[in-house]
């Protein structure tokens, strides 16, 4: 515990049920209790992030930051930023989270030099063990952040300049030991400024091959150090570049399995990065399920009225269920959790709005379990889609399933048949239905 707490009229925030009007209290997010054979607190691993929770101003581009954050006196001084990681600690603890993620730049300031910033980074780093230890809270992903300083205002690994890739290599090199140093259970590359805006100046091919080169470095190092986290590729088809390459899911596996870098990596599937990308987060996750490629989960959710990356807390039951479904029907997560990649609002500047905004997401995601789990012990859905199917389970469906069918052999069965056996209705309101049911 710091000496002066941040949070000194926060309690650690109990589980008091659905019933309870206590607005610093769990409704539905009761660690212990067993859902489906497992705790909630393993099917969901929420983590808290430490850019929007501890270093975000609440700026937009049309005024100043409005947050209130007492314990930080606005320096970059290492004190600073070490006192900062105890605060964060506090109210982790407090919340009761087991798993926090951070980019390196977020706890440690950029000295004047690549050697000094890393010296920075190290006597953070050092708080931040100290902190595990004493409260086992545990790193699910480190990154780099490889967008904020001007050095990479034309990309890291696919910057027109040589010199900046070689930048951003070290950087990565020194995040990825450091988060092999706190034992993190994964480590993630979002493409930050890896896209384009203008293809007048741009040789996207080139910035390609980059970037998979980059990856695959990335990968090597990884086993020369013996770190044994999972990777992460996180997509997102737009800001900061109007193009990023890391698009979407599709394109994220497809760019993985070009450069041969398939087994290497898990998808880290954004709720409004979906949205953004002209689908929905079940989409994504249905991708990436499908290519056994569902790592993990940064958790928000955006305006349907607004169209950018609001990173707003997640509090959208149907959506949190939704959610919840892919990952039961996945098999949960591994390494991979619900990182609330989240800000609170601009108008909600005050220290115990972090409070509140942690709960809503966690008990949202926590009924969404519940719901989900309800849905798949009911098993109408599941039938419902199962029966759907089940012209391919025997007979010509099954033939053509197991490669036993050829244009030729379904031609002859066709004219033999003359025409289709008749379909049957979607039943897309009825099924709607079912899961509002449950809601
Ligand atoms: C930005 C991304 C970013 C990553 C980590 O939109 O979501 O926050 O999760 O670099
Ligand atoms: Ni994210
Ligand atoms: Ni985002």
């Amino acid at each position: 515990m710091p000496s002066k707490e941040a949070f000194p009229d926060i309690p650690k925030i109990p589980y008091e049920g659905p019933d309870s009007k206590n607005p610093l209290s769990f409704r539905h997010y009761n660690p212990d209790e067993i859902v489906l054979g497992k705790p909630m607190r393993d099917h969901l691993r929420f983590s808290v992030v430490f850019w929007h929770t501890f270093r975000n101003p609440l700026g937009d581009p049309f005024g100043v930051g409005t947050a209130l954050r007492p314990w930080d006196d606005g320096s970059s001084s290492i004190e600073n930023a070490r006192n900062r990681v105890r605060v964060a600690f506090e109210l982790m603890e407090k919340l009761g989270v087991p798993f926090y993620a951070f980019h390196d730049r977020d706890v440690a300031p950029e000295g004047e030099t690549l050697r000094e910033t890393n010296g920075n980074l190290d006597e953070v780093v050092a708080v931040l063990k100290e902190e595990q230890q004493r409260t086992g809270i545990r790193l699910l992903w480190g990154t780099a952040c490889l967008f904020v300083n001007p050095r990479f205002v034309h990309g890291a690994a696919t910057s027109c300049n040589a010199d900046v890739f070689a930048y951003a290599a070290a950087q990565v090199k020194k995040a990825m030991e450091v988060t092999h140093e706190l034992d993190g259970a994964g480590y993630t590359f979002w493409g930050g400024r890896e896209g384009y805006t203008s293809l007048l100046n741009t040789n996207m091919k080139r910035e390609l091959e980059h970037l998979g080169r980059f990856l695959q470095m990335a990968v090597d190092h990884k086993k020369s150090i013996g770190f044994d986290g999972q990777f992460y590729i996180e997509p997102k088809p737009k800001e900061p570049t109007k193009h990023q390459y890391d698009s979407d899911a599709a394109a994220c596996l497809n760019f993985l399995r070009e450069h041969g870098l398939l087994d290497h990596f898990k998808l880290n599937i954004e709720t409004n990065h979906a949205t953004l990308a002209g689908h929905n987060v079940e989409h994504e996750l249905e991708t990436a399920i499908a290519a056994d490629a569902l790592g993990s989960i940064d958790a928000n959710m955006g305006d349907e009225l607004l169209g950018w990356d609001t990173d707003q807390f997640p509090t959208n039951i149907y959506q949190t269920t939704q959610v919840m479904l892919r990952v039961l029907a996945a098999g949960g997560f591994t390494t991979g959790g619900l990182n609330f990649d989240a800000k609170v609002r601009r108008e909600s500047f005050e220290p115990i709005d972090l409070v509140y905004a942690h709960i809503a997401g966690m008990d949202a995601f926590a009924r969404g379990l519940k719901v989900a789990a309800a849905i798949r012990e009911d098993g109408r859905l599941r039938e419902f889609v199962k029966e759907r199917y089940s012209s391919w389970d025997s007979g010509i469906g099954a033939q053509i399933e197991s490669g036993k069918a050829d244009f030729g052999s379904l031609n002859r069965y066709m004219l033999e048949k003359g025409e289709v056996a008749p379909n049957r209705s979607g039943r897309q309101e009825y099924l709607e239905n079912i899961i509002n049911e449950f809601i």
